[in-house]
């Protein structure tokens, strides 16, 4: 038995997810923490809310809410949505947590004792009416290039052009609209990354089994241009973790607060002891998954992550680990995702493109689209999501193959045998085939969530319920029956036993189902299929069962339709 962290890119606060976020991170690591758990490993699987930085501010300026509070009904509802979605995290956690501000203050005050922090003077703007410095994206103004009128510090949205602030013709505050702005004076921490670069260099050579699109990512940052920058951590902004040394103040960093890029990581370690906290466990409880010195040094570390977070990953947030020169662990293994487009563009959160974590709820359950999803996961390129592709993926994969199977067997079973596990007959030829292609399907199965090759497992496990249909449709218990009832027996015996390895097999994809199909068995039998032959067994002749409810309902063409039009728009 092996101990397996598990971290989901965290997700920022500002507003409700869409489709496209959660098969590229949550939902991912959601499957892989719920199929080691049932190979009996040990998991502790973490994400939480992201709540720092501008975009929090913004959107809570926007709903009218103080900050704090925004975040506080906002971290309810995403919590609302991952149980709604079945994501089987042992702690949701929280970015604003009095542990990753007490953990974010010492990483900064080890960083700062071994010499990896620079004090930086800046100029920046001021707004005299906002009574606040505004960084680039907050400020407006007219673009030098292009002439568009509502470029942003940082980059003109018209032209692409990349702009400075001091670049804007007639700038002005976008909080406020004020044009009163002066340049001041402002003083920033910067981390030495440059200083590490040989180090995360050999650390990410030497991670020669990552995903491509993991490692070309980190080494373009290595390596391009002029190589790895010193990053500031530091930001004035009201919302945030105060900047300290440890438990001391830092001088001349009064009113700062560190850079969201900076905290959110250390959240994955915060989190850890906000869950261990909860329980009122010992920090042992936490420590043996974060500390090398502390029995982490047994622990397989795997993130999951969106491709654009790449580079905090592969680069940052390892800088803050390594540099702090203390034993936390480092991550294992990165599988990062390319993006899922929705019908012909973007999914986007700021245009209301696309479907949202509680809109795809409020349509189907979690099933339907966690299927989906991870069937189509965009592992080596984008992948897209359309109308069409998810009805038929659902009618075929669902209700005609594994939903179909499983009201045939019972509703067979029930009006010829009973509602129980026949007895009588003996398996032969047919059924010796079919165990070995169950089980040589479920080892490339098994290879392939290893691996965390996402869809390849979902292609695996779908052969695996093709085969027990192709095997029910040849053996045909309803035209043996007539001559010979015992064969028959013998026949749906192993088909309602099968049953239940599917149920197993398929829980971490479809969990719902899943439930539903053991308990339509009647067993709290999840063991892991190991030996194909005695798993098919497991249900014995008498054991009793009832006939489920449709698993899955197929998607009609109007009903499809009808979503069609009513996500074209905006949300
Ligand atoms: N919140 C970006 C995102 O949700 C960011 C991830 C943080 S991971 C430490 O894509
Ligand atoms: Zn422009």
């Amino acid at each position: 038995m092996a101990r397996i962290l598990i971290t989901s890119a965290i997700p920022y606060i500002n507003g409700i997810k869409h489709l496209g976020n959660l098969v590229g991170s949550q939902l991912p690591a959601d499957l892989y923490a719920r199929y080691m758990r049932a190979r009996d490993h040990e998991v502790l699987f973490l994400c939480a809310t992201d709540e720092h930085g501008t975009p929090a501010e913004l959107a809570a300026a926007k709903a009218g809410m103080p900050v704090a509070d925004y975040c506080a009904e906002m971290h309810e509802v995403q919590t609302r949505l991952s149980d709604g979605f079945r994501l089987s995290f042992d702690k949701f956690g929280r970015s604003s947590s009095p542990q990753n501000h007490l953990l974010t203050q010492h990483f900064a005050g080890k960083l700062a004792e071994n010499g990896l922090i620079s004090e930086v003077s800046e100029k920046q703007m001021y707004s005299n009416a906002d009574g606040r410095f505004l960084p680039d994206r907050y400020i407006e103004g007219t673009c030098p290039n292009c002439g568009y009128d509502r470029a942003r510090g940082d980059q003109c949205e018209n032209c692409t052009k990349q702009l400075d602030p001091t670049d804007l013709i007639e700038p002005r505050s976008a909080i406020s609209g004020s044009t009163d702005l002066e340049v001041r004076e402002t003083k920033h921490l910067y981390l030495k990354q440059r200083s590490l670069r040989g180090q995360l260099s050999e650390w990410i050579d030497s991670k020669t089994d990552w995903p491509v699109l993991t490692t070309s990512i980190a080494r373009k940052w290595l390596n391009d241009g002029d190589g790895l920058q010193d990053r500031g951590i530091t930001r004035d902004l009201d919302w945030g973790i105060p900047v300290k040394k440890g438990a001391e103040d830092w001088p001349g960093m009064e009113g700062k607060v560190f850079y969201v890029w900076f905290d959110a990581p250390i959240e994955y370690i915060a989190c850890a002891k906000e869950w261990s906290d909860a329980r009122g466990a010992p920090d042992a409880e936490w420590e043996r998954w974060w500390r090398t010195d502390k029995g982490a040094d047994d622990v397989r570390y795997v993130q999951f992550m969106g491709k654009d977070n790449v580079p905090f990953h592969t680069l940052s947030f390892p800088a803050t680990i390594i540099g702090s020169g203390e034993p936390w662990k480092l991550v294992d293994y990165i599988k990062s995702f390319n993006y899922l487009n929705y019908d012909g563009g973007q999914f986007s959160t700021s245009q209301g493109r696309g479907v949202f974590m509680d809109q795809a709820l409020s349509i189907l359950p979690a099933d339907y689209w966690r299927w989906w999803l991870l069937s189509h996961a965009p592992e080596n390129s984008d992948a897209e999501f359309t109308w069409e592709n998810f009805q038929a993926s659902v009618n075929k994969d669902l209700a005609d193959v594994l939903g179909n199977f499983v009201s045939r067997v019972t509703k067979f079973c029930r009006s010829k045998f009973g509602e129980e596990v026949p007895s009588g007959g003996d398996w032969g030829a047919e059924e010796d085939a079919l165990i070995a292609r169950l089980s040589e399907g479920v080892a490339r199965y098994e290879a392939a969530m290893e691996a965390i090759e996402v869809r390849k497992a979902a292609g695996e496990l779908r052969a695996i319920w093709v085969a027990g249909n192709e095997y029910l449709q040849s053996a045909a218990p309803w035209s043996v029956f007539k001559d010979d009832p015992d064969r028959a027996a013998a026949q749906v015996r192993l088909a309602l036993n099968l049953i239940r390895v599917y149920a197993v097999l398929s829980a971490p994809f479809i969990p719902d189902a899943a439930g539903s199909m053991l308990s339509a068995m009647n067993t709290l039998d999840t063991d892991w299929p190991s030996d194909m032959r005695a798993a098919l067994t497991a249900l014995p002749p008498g054991h009793a069962f009832t006939v489920p409810e449709v698993l899955f309902k197929k998607i009609a063409d109007e009903e499809r339709e009808d979503w069609q039009t009513g996500f074209a728009g905006q949300r």
